[in-house]
This record gives C-alpha cells, sequence and structure tokens, in this order.
C-alpha cells in the first residue's frame, strides 16, 4: 500500500513540475554545521591545515579556509544519522563554497552511511564543480533512496582537485521530499 501512495506521490510531483517548470521540496535538516568554530570536526581538518577566518563568511560568524598546495579530499564531519527513514527521500548534502585562485576543480563528496550500504555510499559532485575565483556559491550534492532505507553515520568531504583557497561554510545535511 505505501508503495501505491509513492506511486502516487511521484506522479503528483511529475504534474506539478509539468505545470509548474520546476520541481518543489519538502526539506528537513538532518544536522545543520554553522562552521563558526572548529569544535565538530574531524581532525583530519588540522592534518591539512584548515583555519577558521572570522574575516570573511557567508554568515558573518566565521568559515574554514583551506589553503590547498595539492590535492586533497577532507573529512569535514562525521554525522550520526540516528536511523533516520529515507524510504523514497533524497539525501542532500549542502554547503557554502567560496573560492581563490583555485587552480583545479572543488566540489563536495559524502560517504553517505545506509543500511544498504553501511561502508558508505560515495556521492561526488564533480558535475557541480567550481573552480578559479568565485564569491559564495551554495554547492548541493543528493542521493535518491528505496524503500527501508535508514540512514547511519555519514562523512560530509570537500576535494580540492589542486593548489587553491577555498572556504566553506554552512554545511546542511537534509532530507528532501520531492512533490
Ligand atoms: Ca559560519
Amino acid at each position: 500500500m505505501k508503495f501505491v501512495f509513492a506511486l502516487l506521490a511521484m506522479f503528483a510531483g511529475l504534474i506539478y513540475w509539468m505545470l509548474n517548470g520546476e520541481p518543489t521540496y519538502v526539506d528537513t535538516v538532518l544536522a545543520h554545521m554553522p562552521v563558526d568554530d572548529r569544535s565538530e570536526m574531524t581532525k583530519d581538518v588540522e592534518k591539512i591545515g584548515g583555519e577558521m577566518d572570522y574575516d570573511i563568511s557567508s554568515d558573518g560568524n566565521g568559515s574554514l579556509r583551506i589553503d590547498a598546495r595539492e590535492r586533497v579530499l577532507v573529512d569535514l564531519y562525521r554525522v550520526w544519522g540516528n536511523e533516520e527513514d529515507l524510504s523514497f527521500r533524497q539525501l542532500v548534502y549542502e554547503a557554502k563554497v567560496r573560492t581563490e585562485q583555485a587552480s583545479a576543480p572543488v566540489f563536495l563528496v559524502m560517504q553517505a552511511g545506509l543500511t544498504s550500504a553501511p561502508h558508505g555510499m560515495p556521492v561526488v559532485g564533480r558535475d557541480k564543480a567550481i573552480h578559479g575565483t568565485n564569491d559564495w556559491t551554495t554547492l548541493q550534492i543528493w542521493a535518491g533512496n528505496p524503500a527501508g532505507t535508514k540512514l547511519l553515520e555519514t562523512t560530509l568531504q570537500l576535494e580540492i582537485d589542486g593548489p587553491g583557497t577555498v572556504w566553506i561554510d554552512d554545511v546542511k545535511l537534509i532530507k528532501r521530499q520531492t512533490i
């Protein structure tokens, strides 16, 4: 029965999209890291020389600045998903990113811990990458989930593919329902 409702919801979403030209979302924020200090970040951030920048941020309360000298993939946050039910929902990782003279693509990556992939399913946002010099830009990556999927520990990462300066702020893990 749930499956029938899900099919109906998807069909209604499609009709809505056709009439309105763009999909609408209902978002539930599962975790919000404002990046105002380093308290919740992994030790990886320290290892690659990431530092808080209180002069440049998207929210006025500080951001994380990384001066990359080579390609880095840094673990920013590990989030326990509390076995949240993701049936027919997207898992979205969103962050605001700013770059200065990034010589190579900069993008979000997550190791989505799901009951279907307990050791992490890689979701790589290479197609949403930015490079060069950019003011604050919202980057998002997402994965859809079949019925019965529950959220386990998920690692939110940032990949910087070459030398350059990158700031990251306002990190969110979201459960998204498309209507
Ligand atoms: Ca901040």
